[in-house]
């Protein structure tokens, strides 16, 4: 997707100053799958580099089938899907969600659904949509792990 420059500055002001501010993470490693067309799913991994990750960035033909062997359920669906210690990373979750899923043993995964506006990777000139960050259980259910509302 086209980002005007203004939110292009914005968001590199937001990694910046996110890079500046979040702990040091030790070198945490992460998968990102995602389509070769896909812009947005580029600017969340520059979001997570900008955190402290090591990306390793997968280019697929067919996500479809990269979120099914992943046990992506289809309502968490989004863009890009990454693995972190055996989890599953749906979409444009924070940084700071995807350090929580790595220490985190009674889920399989989180995701943002969709690809709400103002989410990491998302920024779309100033305009925050509201969203949630929504963890896969164990057992099969969602869970509500963090809670973005508009502003
Ligand atoms: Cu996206």
């Amino acid at each position: 997707m086209k980002v005007k420059s203004k939110g292009a500055r914005l968001a590199l002001l937001a990694a910046l100053f996110i890079a500046s501010t979040a702990q040091a993470a030790d070198a945490l490693t992460i998968d990102v799958h995602r389509d070769a067309n896909c812009g947005c799913c580029k600017k969340w991994i520059s979001h997570l580099e900008a955190n402290g990750f090591q990306v390793i960035d997968h280019v697929e033909h067919d996500m479809t089938s990269v979120k099914q062997r992943l046990g992506v359920a289809p309502r968490l669906a989004s863009c890009h899907t990454a693995v972190i210690n055996g989890k599953f990373v749906e979409g444009h979750v924070p940084a700071v969600q995807v350090i929580e899923l790595s220490k985190r043993n009674d889920l399989v995964g989180i995701a943002v659904p969709g690809m709400p506006a103002g989410s990491p990777g998302m920024e779309a000139g100033g305009t925050l949509h509201a969203y949630q960050v929504t963890g896969l259980t164990k057992a099969g259910t969602d869970q509500v792990i963090a809670d973005y509302p508009t502003k």
